[in-house]
């Protein structure tokens, strides 16, 4: 193998010379790998110039073959080691550039901690809705704006019922020459699932309602959720049931007592209120089996009425529904004092008592 030296490169022929320089300066000249492959690609593949060189030395005199043989031979071995060089500097400096280009900054915290939270009110919903899907319960939607036909006439509130009457109902502008309310209490949805479904059926619906109503304890617009449960069999004893294993799921206590008191609502008989077991000493209240009470809700065995409204047979089916308040068992659970502050749309209040997007929602839930 002959040395790359001036005195062989001297017996280099002028005409090849300048091939020699065009591609050497090239070489020097290429900045990525993908030029670097062209480079070798067009001296010294197949149909290469210096490759192209070779295939003329048949057609030459013996001496002048060898000769140019010789110096294509001596070109060949510098291109080729001058491209070995090249090559791996370039891919040295483009490491180089990807390793700054792709440089992370691994004392950044991983997940930047969003500043939305979600509101209490969402939150306290979702965990609603979590417990009674576990239970075998559907959710159930139905519009803010109701005619006075499901939203009263439906569940069985007389003409004359307090409730209908204009202080305490946000009416608006009749619609076809009827009525039209702002949802006073969730109901209506139950009944529109009633007239669109056969038995079983098994639902909560939770949502915004409206009344005309504003103090310390009572805002505009609240929400609430019913619950319905309608078959052949359901009596009171499973409505009992049904509630205490929510409230002790949805509190996280797992002895929390209930209990029911006599009422009236006109929508279900016998009608119960529900309180939950709790202690004021010291005027802070606690939740829990203190031997005290507080009121939470309301229930029933659906009215025959009702029933029929939702064009169910009252004399095949029965079941029971109930009534809670979301702002109020929000308060319960997580200590917030003030109602009208859920309202107020105050950032420093919501990054409070507000929840961090993807936060398990009720730790007592967990497995
Ligand atoms: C309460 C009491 C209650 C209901 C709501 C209901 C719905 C239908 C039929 C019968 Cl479609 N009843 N709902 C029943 C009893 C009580 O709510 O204190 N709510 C906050």
């Amino acid at each position: 193998m002959q040395n790359i030296s001036a005195t062989v490169l001297t017996d280099i022929p002028d005409s090849l010379d300048a091939l020699r320089q065009e591609i050497l300066t090239a070489i020097d000249a290429a900045q990525d790998a993908a030029s670097i492959e062209e480079i070798r690609v067009s001296a010294l593949g197949k149909k290469g110039r210096l490759t192209e060189q070779m295939k003329t030395l048949g057609t030459l005199p013996p001496d002048e073959r060898k000769e140019k043989g010789a110096a294509l031979n001596v070109i060949k071995d510098e291109v080729a080691a001058k491209l070995a060089v090249r090559q791996k500097e370039i891919a040295g400096f483009e490491m180089q550039k990807r390793l700054e280009q792709e440089r992370v900054d691994v004392t950044l915290s991983v997940r930047p901690q969003s500043e939305g939270r979600i509101h209490p009110i969402t939150q306290t919903i979702e965990e609603i809705v979590t417990i009674f899907a576990s239970m075998g319960f559907a959710v159930a939607k139905g519009p803010d704006i109701e005619s006075d036909y499901y939203n009263f006439t439906a569940l069985n509130i007389p003409p004359d019922h307090p409730a209908r009457q204009m202080q305490s109902s946000f009416y608006l502008p009749e619609q076809d020459g009827k009525p039209v309310v702002l949802r006073t209490q969730t109901s209506p949805v139950q009944i529109r699932t009633m007239q669109k479904q056969k038995p079983p059926i098994r639902i909560i619906a939770p949502g915004r309602t409206y009344r005309v109503d504003y103090d310390m304890t009572h805002t505009p617009m609240f929400h609430q959720f019913e619950g319905l449960v309608l078959d052949e069999v359901t009596h009171m004893g499973h409505l009992k049931g049904c509630l205490l294993d929510f409230l002790r799921a949805f509190f996280g206590i797992a002895d929390l007592p209930i209990r029911f008191r006599p009422s009236y609502f006109p929508f279900t008989e016998p009608s119960a209120e529900v309180d939950i077991g709790c202690s004021r000493k010291n005027g802070e209240l606690k939740l829990g089996n203190y031997g005290d009470w507080l009121e939470i809700g309301g229930c029933g065995m659906v009215h025959p009425n009702v029933l029929k409204h939702g064009g169910i047979d009252a004399e095949q089916y029965q079941g029971f529904a109930f009534g809670m308040g979301v702002e109020r068992l929000a308060m319960l659970k997580y200590g917030i004092p003030d109602l009208r502050t859920f309202f107020e749309a105050d950032t420093r209040w919501l990054k409070h008592y507000g929840f961090v997007p993807l936060d398990i929602p009720n730790p007592a839930l967990k497995g």
